[in-house]
């Protein structure tokens, strides 16, 4: 670990998150164990994953919502999502990397290549996907600092497709009984379903309360809480997340927002932001609106649909369970990949949207192309739409602003 550079990446994150975060007035008290979290984000966390590590368990690093952490828990393992969000590592990886590549996958080889990120230093192995090309390429390059595994995510969803990704949600099964030396059980597997479901009940109710007027939590705090969904441990987070959502119950009841009613309500729809991209957040909800919905791996696509409620007490029910789980969620590398739009309109009705922002990263081709498809059914709907593509760069901040300002102008 580079221990000089990886004080300065803190001092960084400490100033972006001072500036975005603490600068809001009115927040719930329930974000206060969110604030610790990151404030604690290379502390507490970090400390635990050692201590685990000191007793055997092993440390997975995941980058995408498809590797099913059911399974890494269930070998006893803790699993921490690395996806990088992070504009400071990315001159690190565009050492070894094209610069037209998507701003995600670089900034999560740049924390590796700088040796900056102490949760990358933490993992035993990564569990990498090959959901996008720019991602499978990339982990075989990363296969270089630290062992890579690569999970196959088909491209379809036919029968032949399901089958396949069975076979990988049992090879993955398989490599973590290696790795860990745990044989998995169909009693702690089906304990571990049931935990990952209450942690996506958790959000889902989180969620929901942001379908009230006057909105009883920011955009910005709701966007938190779910990126650090990735890391926390899970019981402690389903818990803090659940008393949040009492708090909030509470506000709605006295009518307490954190806006005006009247403020303008966003759905954001498209890439997911890893933590410390809260730059879309932060632009719109300084510009007089709210955003109350992500649909997005750092948001809906992360808790849309538990593993079956009845879970099997069988290991191959149970695996067949989390296969079609995971093969539901509607990641834009899927062709075709109908239902996500469907769920975008529904989402825009549920969450009483005036305005969907269409975000995409620079160089994601899947989100970047799907948009046009998106576009047609929303315009058929009369649901307005904006289409942002940026990367975690400041550069275009003020661009931004005015064209957000212009929609919200539009829209209201
Ligand atoms: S399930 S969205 S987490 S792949 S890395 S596709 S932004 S070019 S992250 Fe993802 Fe899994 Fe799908 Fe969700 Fe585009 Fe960048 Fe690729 Fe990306």
């Amino acid at each position: 670990m580079d221990l000089e550079r990886h004080d300065i990446l803190l001092g960084a994150l400490g100033q972006i998150y001072g500036d975005v975060y603490l600068t809001q007035t009115n927040r719930p008290k329930g974000m206060k164990y969110f604030d610790f979290v990151v404030s604690e984000v290379h502390g507490l966390r970090i400390k635990e994953l050692m201590y685990h590590k000191e007793k055997g368990g092993k440390v997975v690093g995941t980058f995408c919502v498809y590797v099913p952490d059911e399974i890494i828990t269930a070998a006893g393992g803790i699993s921490v999502g690395l996806c990088g969000g992070a504009q400071f590592s990315i001159p690190d990886a565009e050492t070894i990397l094209p610069a037209n590549l998507c701003p995600l996958i670089k900034s999560a080889v740049g924390f590796k290549l700088g040796k900056v990120c102490p949760y990358f230093e933490a993992a035993d192995f990564l569990a990498g996907e090959t959901t996008c090309d720019g991602k499978k390429k990339a982990w075989e390059i990363l296969d270089n600092y630290i062992p890579t595994y690569i999970m196959e995510v088909p491209q379809k969803k036919e029968a032949i497709d399901r089958e396949l990704y069975l076979k990988e949600v049992k090879a993955f099964k398989e490599k973590m009984e290696k790795e860990s030396g745990v044989k998995i059980t169909p009693e702690v597997l089906g304990e571990k379903i049931k935990l990952m479901n209450a942690r996506r009940k958790a959000l889902e109710r989180l969620y929901e309360l942001r379908k009230n007027s006057p909105l009883s939590i920011s955009g910005k705090d709701a966007c938190l809480i779910s990126q650090i969904a990735f890391y926390d441990n899970p019981e402690r987070f389903t818990s803090k997340v659940n008393e949040l959502c009492d708090e909030l119950e509470e506000r709605i009841k006295n009518s307490k927002g954190v806006v005006e009613s009247t403020t303008p309500r966003i759905l954001v729809s498209g890439c997911p932001m890893a933590v410390p991209n809260w730059k879309l957040h932060h632009i719109v909800e300084t510009s007089e609106a709210s955003i109350v919905c992500e649909e997005t791996c750092t948001g809906t696509r992360y808790f849309d649909t538990p593993v079956v409620d009845e879970i099997p007490t069988d290991i191959d029910g149970q695996l067949n369970a989390i296969a079609d789980r995971y093969l539901n969620i509607k990641c834009s590398c899927f062709t075709p990949n109908d239902d996500r739009i469907d769920q975008i309109i529904k989402f825009a009705r549920d969450y009483k949207a005036d305005g969907v922002i269409y975000y995409s990263l620079q160089f994601c081709l899947a989100y970047n192309v799907e948009y046009e498809k998106v576009k047609r059914a929303l315009n058929k709907e009369g649901i307005p739409l904006l289409k942002i593509e940026t990367d975690y760069s400041e550069e275009d901040t003020g661009q931004l602003k005015t064209r957000i300002e212009g929609f919200l102008e539009r829209i209201s």
